[in-house]
C-alpha cells in the first residue's frame, strides 16, 4: 500500500512531537487499508492528505488572576479539524496535560465520531493547561471568563460549537455562556451545549455519554447472543461518562463492583452505591478515597501513578471512562486473564494499539470510543437542534432518541465490518463507516 505508507510517513515527519495525535491517525489510517485499496483515485485527490491536517488550529494567551492576586498564565486551543458536515462540534479540556497533540487527537477522532452520528456536526477540540483541581469558584469563573474573551472570535452557533470534556461541566459552560453572551450582546443559545437546563440546556445531556455506552453495549452483546445482566463490571473514572455508565450498567442488571480517579480505585463487592460515588465527586468535588470511608467493606488501593491497578479486579466487562492511554498491552493482559469478554471505550482512546490488537487476537467484544461514546456529542447536536427549534423535549423525548442514534451506530460498524470481511472488529468497522461518509461530503465540495 504505496499511497499510504507515504501519507504515514509524512504525517511522521511533519508531527514528530505529537505522539497521541500520531498513534490516532495511524489506528484510522491503517484500517482505512482496503478501502483506500479500492480508490486509486484518492492519491491524486490528496484526501489522506486532507483528512489528517485540521482546517485551522488556534492557540492563544490566558491570563487570569488567583485568588492571592497574583496573575496566572494558561495557553488555550481551539482545533476546527474538519467542517465537511457541519459546523466544528466538540469539546473543551481543561487539565494540565492539555497540548497541542492531545488536542489534535481529539479534535482528528471527533470528525470521525460525529460522522457516525448521522447528525449534521464537523469535528473539533479544544481546551487548556489549567488544573481546575483546588481552585476556588471564583477562580474557576475568571479563568472561564478570560478563554471566553478570546475564544468568542472563532465560535458561533453555525460556525463552531464547544461543550465539556474533561474538567469542564455544568458550572464551566455556564461561566463560559455568561462571558459569550456579554461580549456578543446576543442569546445565541446554541454557541455551547451542555448548558443547564434553566438557559437552553437539554434534559439528557448529563447522563447522554454514559447511557449511550452502555446502549451501545447492549448492542453489541446482543449481536453475540449475550446481555448485561448478571455480569460483573469495573469502570475506570468517577467523572461524568463513568457515573452514567454505571448507572445505566446498573439499571440493566450488571453489577458494577469498581470505580476509579487518578489517585486509585475503590472496590465493592457488593455493587458500588452510585448515591455516594455521586455526593463524593458531584457535589464535593472529592477524592474517591472516601468511598471506601464512608462504604463499610469497601476497599481503596492506591495507584502509584504509572499502574492502574482498577485493571486487576476480576470482571467480566471493562468499561474505561477516564482517558488516552489508560490501557497499555500488560493491562489488557491482566483483563483477559480475569475474564473479560467485552470493552466499552467510554474514553476518547483509551486503549494503546498493542492493547487493541491483543484484545481483538483473543476475540474480546471491542466497542471503539468513536462509536461508543458518541451519545454525548449526538445529544449536544439534539440540544442545538431544541435551540434551533426554541422548544424542548422531554427527557424520555431525547432518552429514545439516543438510544435509536446509538443502535443505528452499532448496525453501521456492525455492516462495514461485515462488508470487508472483518468479523467483530468493531474498530476497523467504525472508522470505515465514518470514513465512507466524511469522505463523501468532502469530495463532493471539491479541493478545500
Ligand atoms: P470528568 O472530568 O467528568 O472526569 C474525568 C475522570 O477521569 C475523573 O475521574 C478523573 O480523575 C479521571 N482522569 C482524568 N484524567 C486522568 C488521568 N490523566 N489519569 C487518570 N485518571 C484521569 O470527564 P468526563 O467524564 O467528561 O470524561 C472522561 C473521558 O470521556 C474523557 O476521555 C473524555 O474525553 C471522554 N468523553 C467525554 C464526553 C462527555 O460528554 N463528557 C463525551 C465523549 C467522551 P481525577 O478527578 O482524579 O482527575
Ligand atoms: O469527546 C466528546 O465527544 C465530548 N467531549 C462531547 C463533545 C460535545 O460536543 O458534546
Amino acid at each position: 500500500m504505496e499511497y499510504l505508507n507515504e501519507v504515514l510517513d509524512k504525517l511522521k515527519a511533519k508531527n514528530v512531537n505529537e505522539p497521541e495525535f500520531l498513534q490516532a491517525s495511524y489506528e484510522v489510517l491503517t484500517s482505512l487499508k482496503p478501502v483506500i485499496e479500492k480508490h486509486p483515485e484518492f492519491k491524486k485527490l490528496a484526501l489522506l492528505e486532507r483528512l489528517t491536517e485540521p482546517e485551522r488550529l488556534i492557540s492563544f494567551r490566558v491570563p487570569w488572576v488567583d485568588d492571592n492576586g497574583q496573575v496566572q498564565v494558561n495557553r488555550g486551543f481551539r482545533v476546527q479539524f474538519n467542517g465537511a458536515i457541519g459546523p466544528y462540534k466538540g469539546g473543551l479540556r481543561f487539565h494540565p496535560s492539555v497540548n497541542q497533540s492531545i488536542m489534535k487527537f481529539l479534535a482528528f477522532e471527533q470528525c470521525f465520531k460525529n460522522a457516525l452520528t448521522g447528525l449534521p456536526i464537523g469535528g473539533g477540540k479544544g481546551g487548556s493547561d489549567f488544573n481546575p483541581k483546588g481552585k476556588s469558584d471564583m477562580e474557576i469563573m475568571r479563568f472561564c471568563q478570560s478563554f471566553m474573551s478570546e475564544l468568542y472570535k472563532h465560535i458561533g452557533q453555525d460556525v463552531d460549537v464547544p461543550a465539556g470534556d474533561i474538567g469542564v461541566g455544568g458550572r464551566e459552560i455556564g461561566y463560559l455562556f455568561g462571558q459569550y453572551r456579554r461580549l456578543k450582546n446576543a442569546y445565541e443559545a446554541g454557541v455551547l451545549t451542555g448548558k443547564g437546563l434553566e438557559y437552553g440546556g437539554s434534559l439528557a445531556r448529563t447522563e447522554a455519554t454514559g447511557y449511550g455506552l452502555v446502549y451501545f453495549m447492549r448492542e453489541m452483546l446482543k449481536a453475540d447472543g449475550k446481555d448485561l445482566k448478571g455480569k460483573t463490571v469495573i469502570i475506570s473514572g468517577s467523572g461524568n461518562v463513568a457515573i452514567y455508565a454505571c448507572e445505566k450498567a446498573t439499571q440493566y442488571g450488571a453489577k458494577v463492583v469498581a470505580m476509579s480517579d487518578s489517585n486509585g480505585c475503590i472496590y465493592d463487592a457488593e455493587g458500588i452505591k452510585l448515591d455516594v460515588i455521586k455526593q463524593i465527586k458531584e457535589v464535593e468535588r472529592g477524592r474517591i478515597k472516601d468511598y471506601a470511608q464512608r462504604v463499610p467493606g469497601s476497599v481503596y488501593t492506591e495507584s502509584n501513578g504509572e499502574e492502574r491497578p482498577i485493571w486487576k479486579i476480576k470482571a467480566d466487562i471493562a468499561l474505561p471512562c477516564a482517558t488516552q492511554n489508560e490501557i497499555n498491552l500488560e493491562d489488557a493482559k491482566n483483563l483477559v486473564a480475569n475474564g473479560v469478554f467485552a470493552v466499552g471505550e467510554g474514553a476518547n482512546m483509551p486503549t494503546n494499539l498493542e492493547a487493541i490488537e491483543y484484545f481483538l487476537s483473543k476475540g474480546v467484544l471491542l466497542a471503539p470510543a468513536k462509536a461508543a461514546n458518541a451519545g454525548g456529542v449526538a445529544t449536544s447536536a439534539l440540544e442545538m437542534s431544541q435551540n434551533s427549534m426554541r422548544y424542548s423535549w422531554t427527557f424520555e423525548e431525547v432518552d429514545a432518541k439516543l438510544d435509536n442514534i446509538m443502535s443505528n451506530i452499532f448496525k453501521a460498524c456492525q455492516k462495514s465490518a461485515e462488508e470487508y470481511g472483518l468479523g467483530k472488529n468493531y474498530v476497523a468497522g467504525a472508522n470505515i463507516a465514518a470514513f465512507d461518509k466524511l469522505c463523501k461530503a468532502m469530495l463532493a465540495q471539491g479541493i478545500i
